[in-house]
């Protein structure tokens, strides 16, 4: 089955959906354990043995379009224009577009495309790492970049749940003016109202590296962390960072599927849904 949750829904047509998922199996800069190219094919598969009910409501009703996989053989340049190309799609659309990669870098594609349709938009960032350094292993392109070129692109970033940082990264988060709620100030009871701006932007992405969920639950990921964040924990801090916000975007990238850790596959699988569901497209109604 190529399409995501299948299992209970039958893929509807582009311009009739309240989703449109887009698979990127995009890997080239991974600098440890590999495999995100399997990370999309992995979360579809996982996806069909979801139940329809995500726990608040059905966002599977609203209708999900699964595309055919963004091709990734050409250049970065090219991969990353492929993408922006098929989020505005979404968003010409109406729809929500959900991004499953593939490495982290993918992100810049479809927050590009966001940034160009909609004006100003605020990133929501989970992940174990800051990805602010402005090159890694001689390439601006690497997923541990990512975020240093989307706030080249004066795009506001609020990091949850950072664990893992090196020096230029802690200087450029005070330069570039990231937000921050790393994932020892949440274990210390810092809340993310201590830290979010008031003036953080009303329309906002969500980039949700898996490698912020601790290791223990998401093991499948190219540079597992210890000391992160909860599956609950995560969501919660989701929902209360897009509360009165609109979510114009979300992706979930960095999963690397291992043979016989099909749990890392249905949790990933599952945080996509759980997500599609706090975004809430404006257009629909959560129950069915
Ligand atoms: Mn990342």
């Amino acid at each position: 089955m190529n399409h995501f949750l299948q299992s209970e829904y039958a893929p509807v047509a582009p311009d009739a959906a309240g989703f449109h998922i887009i698979p990127v199996p995009f890997e080239r800069s991974v600098s440890y354990g590999c495999g995100t190219e399997r990370g999309p094919e992995s979360i579809i598969a996982a996806s069909q043995q979801l139940e329809a009910f995500d726990g608040v409501g059905f966002p599977g009703a609203l209708g999900m379009h699964t595309t055919a996989a963004v091709e990734t053989s050409g250049s970065t340049e090219h991969v990353m224009d492929a993408i922006s190309c098929r989020v505005k799609r979404a968003l010409d659309a109406c729809a929500l577009p959900v991004m499953l990669g593939g490495e982290h870098t993918v992100s810049f594609g479809a927050i590009r495309a966001a940034h160009q349709h909609l004006g100003q938009i605020g990133i929501v960032q989970i992940d174990a790492h800051a990805d602010l350094r402005d090159q890694y292993e001689g390439s601006k392109w690497s997923h541990a970049c990512v975020m240093r070129r989307v706030s080249e692109m004066g795009i506001p970033i609020l990091q949850i749940g950072v664990r893992s940082l090196c020096a230029e990264e802690l200087k450029a988060r005070k330069s570039l003016n990231v937000t921050c709620l790393d994932a020892q100030d949440i274990h210390r009871g810092v809340a993310l109202s201590d830290v979010m701006p008031a003036d953080f932007p009303k329309q906002v992405y969500v980039t949700f590296d898996v490698d912020g969920l601790d290791a223990s639950l998401m093991p499948a990921t190219g540079t597992p962390e210890p000391g992160g964040l909860t599956f609950w924990q995560a969501l919660d801090l989701v929902a209360e960072a897009t509360r009165d916000r609109d979510v114009v975007g979300l992706d979930v990238v960095e999963l690397a599927p291992q043979a016989g850790l099909h749990h890392a596959d249905y949790t990933a699988a599952k945080l996509a849904y759980c997500l599609m569901g706090l975004a809430r497209p404006a257009s629909a109604s959560a129950s069915s």
